[in-house]
């Protein structure tokens, strides 16, 4: 290993003991993870915690998938497959695009029509997936993926497949590694659940090889228009201004609930303008532009300590799973007008009231 501090190690050299991984397995790696940990010094004022934003969309594709798409195309590559399909509100087609090219593989999304945010299509479309839109929602998406998987040789990269988990799981040893302890809360969003389970069994896993005497209580907050979780059963039609968790079936659902109870944690579920409030917040009083859907860690942050949850001083870290750019639309849609000025110097000074 590299000690060259402006090399980003792969996520597979770095944390390697704890990956199944071994040395015939190809590393197909774009140098994710290493992400940073900010400590959110006006949010943890205003709310009386220490808080941390764990910034994933710092990773190579914008998103937290990096970390399990290096692992599951890496794998996929080693057993040989040649092509990977995934259903996708838009973040996990974009990182397995994006690891497919760099593997010489084929990629096929398939995304629910017209709900995908602009970067993550972009994304998909420029590393050269073949990419189907469907008249439907991600649950249907996935569906047809898991039946497509079982008649033709193609791996499937969604996080029903266990290798996204073990790449995902490597967010917690980097929180404790950054705090040389395992935070007393994680927030975090709930889609299809996959990196809420990733997450806690990573704190686990750490803990159990001496690296944190405690576990942090797993606290996940869906959309309310898309909250299977919170209300008992699947939702026929998800709705939510955050589309990349507009999933009203999560996969992953009985193991999200699991590490909720198991943790002493909750699953609850924030409004779209409790979202919305929470993206523009941590943008304008962090300077930290993550995607709607990261930003119902903060909305849930918000939320809970309104209600007094979080005991005072405890130590919170809200994981921005996607970057801000991904989805310029809402940012646009949903932020100030922007003022017209002719070129000149008299009339813009009197605009800017300054
Ligand atoms: C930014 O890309 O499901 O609970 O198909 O993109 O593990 O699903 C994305 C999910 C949170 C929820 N934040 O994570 C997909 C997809 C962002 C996301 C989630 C997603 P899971």
């Amino acid at each position: 290993m590299s000690s060259n501090p402006l090399r980003r190690v792969p996520l597979i050299e770095r944390y390697r003991p704890f990956l199944p991984v071994s040395e015939k397995t190809p590393v197909i790696s774009l140098a994710e993870g290493s992400t940073p940990l900010l400590k959110a010094n006006r949010l943890s004022e205003r709310l009386g915690l220490n808080v941390f934003l764990k910034l994933e969309g710092l990773n190579p594709t914008g998103s937290f998938k990096d970390r399990g798409m290096t692992i599951a195309v890496s794998k996929g590559a080693e057993e040989g497959a040649t092509a990977v399909i995934c259903a996708s509100t838009g973040n996990t087609s974009a990182a397995a695009a994006a690891y497919a090219s760099r593997a010489g593989m084929r990629c096929i999304v398939i995304i629910p029509k017209g709900k995908i945010a602009a970067g993550k299509l972009a994304q998909a479309l420029t590393h050269g997936a073949r990419v189907l839109a469907v008249d439907g929602n991600f649950d249907q998406a996935l569906d047809l993926v898991r039946r497509i998987v079982e008649n033709y040789p193609v791996q499937l990269v969604n996080s029903i497949n266990p290798y996204r988990i073990e790449g995902q799981k490597t967010g917690a040893f980097e929180i404790v590694d950054a705090l040389g302890e395992a935070p007393d809360y994680l927030c975090i969003p709930v889609g299809n659940a996959g990196n809420i389970t990733a997450y806690w069994k990573g704190f686990r896993e750490y803990h159990d090889a001496g690296k944190c005497s405690s576990l942090p209580r797993m606290t996940g907050f869906q959309a309310a228009g898309a909250a299977p979780l919170v209300e008992g059963h699947p939702v026929e039609e998800p709705e939510t201004i955050a589309t990349a968790i507009r999933i009203g079936n999560p996969a992953r659902g009985d193991e999200a609930l699991a590490a909720a109870s198991d943790s002493g944690g909750l699953i609850e579920a924030v409004t779209d303008e409790e979202i919305i409030g929470a993206y523009r917040l941590v943008a304008s009083v962090e300077g930290t532009f993550c995607e709607p859907a990261s930003a119902a860690s903060i909305a849930g942050l918000v939320k809970k300590a309104g209600e007094g949850h979080f005991k005072q001083d405890s130590t919170v870290v809200c994981v921005l799973t996607g970057h801000g750019l991904k989805d310029p639309d809402t940012a646009i849609s949903t932020g100030p007008e922007v003022t017209s000025a002719p070129p000149d110097f008299d009339q813009v000074i009197k605009l800017l009231k300054l």
